[in-house]
């Protein structure tokens, strides 16, 4: 069952509204339960879409729900996508102002910088590996715009998959030069574990998550371009953080990344 005309409009609206203001709105499949997955990329590409006619860039996709746990504990067995603009992305130096979020969360991921443009429905993980310049250490902040953090499939995706920003380590390698299933991380904050986990976690393999999107772009003829920037999913469950908390991601290679939140 398809959304009745407009509703996709008062929608994005709605997802704009929260996204620029840092507010909190009720998920859209209370009153809309007809709402599907794909209406929901729809839905989301109208919001990329109405973010780049004012001038906000596109520079890159994220995935989400990439662990196998994660995607078992909510009963799907499908990851999701989303669009990096380049507004969201944030740096080591720089504070994070948690004034702007609304309940944030940070968590490990390993990012994929594209070395060619690729573009396909039968994308493998080694064709993914083969046009990636580099891979590098980065921490995705995710602040869902959704009533404590508690969605269903479309409404996260509607959302851009909760994406608010990210931080890029300085340290890129070559894909060939580390075993990046086997990469490990310890993610602590201030100066405390919160969670240990390693790039199997990412279906086994970040690159497989990465060929999952690059096929579900594909879909909509839309690929990864050269010197894009793709966040291969959560090595591990995200945590909570808030005002004048340091978080720190140590990857066993990749070196370690921190942000700081004013
Ligand atoms: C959805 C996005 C989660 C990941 O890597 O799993 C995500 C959410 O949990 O809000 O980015």
């Amino acid at each position: 069952m398809r959304l009745a005309q407009g509703i996709d409009k008062e929608i994005v609206d709605t997802l704009l509204y929260a996204q620029k203001e840092g507010k909190t709105i009720t998920k859209f499949t209370d009153q809309y339960p007809e709402l599907t997955i794909n209406g929901a990329y729809d839905i989301q590409h109208q919001l990329i879409e109405t973010y780049m006619r004012t001038g906000v860039k596109r520079i890159g996709v994220k995935l989400g729900l990439t662990s196998k746990a994660k995607q078992k504990m909510i009963g799907i067995n499908e990851a999701i996508y989303g669009y990096l603009l380049h507004n969201m992305l944030a740096y080591e130096w720089e504070p994070i102002d948690g004034r702007k979020l609304i309940h944030p969360k940070a968590e490990p991921e390993i990012a994929f910088i594209m070395g060619e443009d690729l573009q396909g429905t039968t994308i493998t993980a080694k064709d993914v590996l083969h046009v990636t310049a580099y891979v590098a250490p980065a921490i995705e902040i995710i602040d869902s715009r959704y009533e404590n953090f508690r969605f269903l499939l479309p409404d996260v995706i509607a959302d851009n998959c909760s994406s608010s920003a990210f931080i890029l380590g300085s340290k890129w390698i070559k894909p060939s030069a580390l075993k990046i299933e086997q990469e490990g991380v310890v993610m602590t904050k201030n100066g405390e574990v919160q969670t240990v986990g390693a790039g199997a976690a990412v279906l086994n393999h970040p690159a497989e998550a990465v060929a999952w999107a690059v096929n579900k772009l594909g879909e909509r003829n839309d690929g990864l371009k050269k010197g894009e920037i793709v966040l291969s999913g959560a090595l591990t469950e995200a945590i909570a953080f808030g005002h004048r908390d340091t978080v720190i991601a140590q990857f066993s290679s990749l070196g370690s990344i921190s942000f700081h939140c004013k």
